[in-house]
């Protein structure tokens, strides 16, 4: 298209010719597009700043007067037609391009669903559960407090002496003088009795902190605690309960024995085994040819305990016991190293 507006008094009759073949031409063009960025370009080639009709257009100027209005008519139906074709140009190419996509992309609606891998939960967690699902049969309330907890919770008022191994750094993540990772939950049952007044029926399960790390310690593992304090709670409530306990947890008429054992916060204190689970009695390997399986620690709270919670220790009286979730767990489930419990390994957990 050859460019003329810099002519002076160019005759009207030219510039329709030159908008007529710039018309023709276009809509040749156009005829062979197919892409909305080819469409772009044709857009700007002929209706842009610098395109073509601009151009052209430029060139009114240079008419005279009269053609002017006439010539100008005529530009602006030539636009007008320009961006009809563009506008419909652009829905048949959108057309087209959905039409391919949705003959690639066939969707086979017979093909099963992808399936979202559900998870399960972890074999700590049933075990929580289950031993507190079990002790809330017996009506015991569950409670929990806080992983970080003061000295006189944790150690103080359960009567550990100042210089008590367990105080030691070696065996307690300190976070200040005062301040400590829980390195058992009894501070919850100390917690409970400082809010509740007897008769109380506790359990309390939860994570717990040692400064310990070996193929048979991981500094952080679960305990479940419980207690029960009334008037007249003797030895013989202790081991009712605690058979009750054993029986369902590891199968009705599984062995139970006391043996005399020694905790700061009981008095008396005793470590309770079980029949072991795995040769009921005979003598294995994990039972270590001994027929018996520690599971537990427990016994009458003692009265200074007592004292710290403004219980009175010649009106009431209770036990208490703790154990070890971990070694639970393995017992029940069989597992042989403690260390699977932690690693997250999907091919272990999945089978619980
Ligand atoms: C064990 C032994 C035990 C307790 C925990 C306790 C709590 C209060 C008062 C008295 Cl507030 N006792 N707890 C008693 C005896 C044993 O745990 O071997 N745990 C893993």
């Amino acid at each position: 298209m050859p460019v003329i507006s810099f002519l002076f008094f160019i005759k009207g009759s030219l510039m329709k010719e030159q908008l007529d073949a710039l018309l023709h031409e276009a809509g040749s063009e156009l005829a062979g597009i197919s892409s909305e960025e080819a469409l772009q370009e044709f857009k700007v080639k002929y209706l842009g700043k610098k395109g073509a009709l601009t151009v052209i257009m430029k060139g009114i100027g240079a008419l005279k007067p009269e053609e002017r209005p006439v010539i100008g008519q005529v530009v602006n139906a030539v636009r007008d037609q320009l961006e009809e074709w563009i506008e419909r140009a652009l829905v048949t190419i959108r057309a087209a391009r959905k039409a391919e996509r949705l003959q690639s992309e066939r969707i086979d609606v017979t093909l099963p669903g992808r399936r979202k891998p559900i998870g399960t939960r972890h074999p700590i967690s049933l075990v929580i559960e289950e031993i507190t699902d079990i002790f809330a049969g017996l009506g015991f309330q569950v409670a929990e407090g806080p992983e970080i907890e003061l000295d006189y919770y944790n150690f103080e008022a359960l009567n550990f002496p100042k210089d008590h191994p367990a105080r030691d750094m070696q065996d307690t993540f300190f976070i200040d003088d005062n301040l400590l990772l829980r390195t058992h939950t009894s501070p919850v049952q100390v917690r409970s009795m400082l809010k509740h007044a007897p008769p109380v029926r506790i359990i309390s399960p939860g994570t717990v902190y040692r400064c310990d790390s070996d193929a048979t310690h991981s500094p952080m593992f679960h305990q479940i605690e419980g207690f029960m304090v009334d008037k007249g709670i003797t030895f013989g409530d202790l081991k009712g309960i605690l058979t009750i306990f054993v029986n369902q947890c590891f199968g009705k008429d599984t062995g139970v024995r006391l043996r005399p054992s020694f905790f700061p916060f009981t008095e008396p204190s005793a470590e309770v085994d079980i029949a072991c689970v795995i040769c009921k009695g005979k003598g294995c390997r994990v039972c270590k040819n001994s027929g018996w399986l520690e599971i537990l620690g427990a016994g009458m709270v003692d009265p200074e305990v007592f004292r710290h919670v403004h219980y009175d220790p010649e009106s009431v009286s209770g036990f208490a016991f703790g154990m070890g979730i971990e070694r639970i767990a393995m017992l029940k489930y069989g597992i042989s190293d403690m260390r699977l419990l932690f690693e997250n390994d999907l091919r272990f957990l999945s089978q619980f």
